[in-house]
């Protein structure tokens, strides 16, 4: 008989999420393996290395903050760091907290099934090992795309094509030169956005074809320096404590005017936001007033001011109109990038406007719609992702009696968590930063509250000698329900995008994430402290007791 190797706890995937909770874990005294399908740690920022991949949180934020001498021995070179940088960061971070030997690389999970009889999960990955776990940690997030096939726009005949494609979560810079090549980007997301960026630098020609056009928030991105970064270090002490009375988790932006932006008259608003336009960093804008996320009419007074800087910036009064956003700021994910609207008033970059013009087919030579047939030598789908159910249906996550987690969901139609971390019907499954985890919130701040919490969890129960961790259905629906009507009530259900499951046809649109902010979400965790969530056995109402 082939030994089976058990592990305490096992990790899927190497981001921050899951390099925190194999720290924690390991540090803890668990025995705790991480398993990534990258050849190194990195995550979401090892897949996506497409040109002019960069984070839009600044790095004093994007960093872990639970340990003063992680955070204060690494130096940012910028402001909003790069795909690269992020990548030697987190490399550091592994190092410095001597994880390393934790992690096992290219191997990709396949599936995992709950055995009720001895209690543990069954891991299997695509290259055949098998392993067991009390803990089964996916961290593998929302935007994930390495198991099956990234989404992407179902092209007739893309077969056919005679050039390459690719897809940016999948990018490959030694197949993928774009310099005087003939090159269509499909999707305006922030990924597309920044790639068209790049793409315009030094392509022959980019041909962008636009879904639904996008705000795009005006980004300055100044270097650090060394006193700037000192001080970062030295406000080490109040890091914490600004994150997590941020809203966002990104105290860079404060809200500037603490009142209506109806309250200020047009010519008043104008000047401000005119002002922010030219100064104002990344997300800032979004802060001007404080209801612009909460008020509609509100809200219409920035897209109004962001449309009239579309039509100032855009030459082409047509091409302008046609990049004209029409649903309230910061419903989709809002999208910081420098200089894209100005790459659409240069000669090698044109627009296509799907909407009006779709796919026919994938020729040969190119796209073609139902306008022309666009000669291409290089297709790049910047098309996003199966937000949520994607990774969970190719994860083939089976729990008590074989239930199938993306079948219990209904594939998108019914999707129920506990706090995006526990599972009814699927004990000692802890996830973190997957499905209904917090949408508007800097990812860093919500994945170290939750990646303590699930360790105080497995810890908690552990010590009182509880074999299972499983919330009650009572809780479970609580919870979802909870998420489902802040989700209704949000801006994130008046437009299509990932936030709801939107941006795939046939997809069931659901709220995917918390729409709640920063706050209100650490307040729901404050709330289930006294672990009454869970399914009740003797042994656990004498623990619950004990506390
Ligand atoms: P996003 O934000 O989901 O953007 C994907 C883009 O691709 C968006 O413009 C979509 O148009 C477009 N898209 C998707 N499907 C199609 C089809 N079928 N036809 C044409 N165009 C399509 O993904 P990103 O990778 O840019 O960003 C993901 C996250 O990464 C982002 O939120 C940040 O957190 C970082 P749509 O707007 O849906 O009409």
């Amino acid at each position: 008989m082939t030994h089976v190797q058990e592990y305490d706890a096992v990790v899927i995937g190497a981001g921050f999420a899951g390099i925190y909770m194999t720290h924690l874990l390991s540090e803890g005294g668990y025995s705790v393996r991480t398993y990534e399908a990258g050849e190194s740690v990195g995550g979401t920022w090892y897949w996506n290395r497409y040109p002019g991949a960069r984070c839009d949180t600044p790095s004093e934020f994007y960093s872990y903050t639970f340990s003063e001498e992680l955070y204060k021995g690494w130096t940012w070179s910028s402001f909003y760091p790069k795909q690269e940088e992020i990548m030697d960061y987190l490399n550091y971070a592994v190092n410095k907290l001597n994880i390393r030997e934790n992690i096992h690389f290219n191997t990709a999970m396949k599936s995992a099934d709950y055995n009720e009889e001895n209690k543990r999960w069954e891991i299997h990955f695509t290259d055949g090992l098998k392993v067991q776990a009390k803990y089964f940690i996916p961290a593998i997030g929302g935007l994930n795309a390495i198991h099956t096939e990234p989404h992407r726009p179902k092209i007739k005949g893309l077969e056919n094509f005679k050039g390459v494609y690719q897809h940016t979560s999948r990018w490959s810079p030694e197949e993928v030169n774009l310099k005087g090549k003939r090159v269509g980007v499909i999707g305006t997301g922030s990924t597309g956005v920044q790639t068209i960026i790049e793409a315009a630098k030094e392509a022959e020609h980019v041909t962008v074809f636009q879904r639904t056009p996008q705000y795009v928030l005006p980004v300055k991105n100044p270097k650090l320096n060394s006193e700037q970064m000192k001080e970062m270090h030295d406000n080490f002490h109040s890091l914490d404590r600004r994150v997590l009375a941020h809203p966002t988790g990104m105290p860079s932006f404060p809200v500037l005017r603490n009142y209506s932006a109806l309250e200020n008259t047009p010519k008043e608003r104008q000047q401000f936001y005119e002002q922010l336009y030219e100064e104002a960093n990344g997300f800032q804008m979004i802060f001007a007033y404080n209801d612009l996320m909460l008020n509609e009419e509100s809200n219409e007074t920035l897209a109004e001011f962001l449309r009239s800087k579309i039509k100032e910036t855009v030459k082409d009064p047509e091409t302008a109109n046609e990049l004209l956003p029409t649903y309230l700021v910061a419903a989709k994910r809002p999208i910081v990038a420098k200089g894209y609207f100005e790459t659409f008033n240069q000669n090698n970059v044109s627009l296509v406007n799907l909407r009006k013009t779709p796919f026919v087919d994938a020729t040969e030579k190119g796209l073609r719609t139902t306008e022309t047939e666009h000669e291409l030598d290089i297709i790049i789908f910047a098309s996003g992702f199966d937000v949520g159910m994607g990774p969970i249906r190719d994860s083939n996550i089976r729990g008590r009696g074989g239930v199938l987690l993306h079948k219990k969901w209904e594939e998108g139609a019914n999707i129920k968590t506990y706090l995006g971390a526990c599972h009814n019907e699927f004990p000692n499954f802890l996830p973190i930063g997957g499905t209904h985890y917090p949408l508007g919130v800097n990812v860093i701040g919500p994945t170290q509250v939750m990646g303590k919490w699930i360790y105080d969890l497995i810890n908690h129960f552990d010590k009182h000698g509880i074999e299972e961790i499983e919330p009650t259905l009572e809780a479970e629906e609580t919870w979802t329900n909870h998420v489902n009507e802040i989700g209704e009530m949000s801006f994130y259900s008046t437009v299509d995008s990932w936030f709801n499951g939107g941006n795939i046809e046939g997809k069931p649109r659901r709220i995917l994430g918390y729409a709640g902010d920063f706050l209100m979400y650490q307040e729901q965790i404050e709330k289930s402290l006294d672990y009454k969530a869970f399914i009740h056995s003797p042994k656990l109402t004498h623990a619950i007791n004990e506390k």
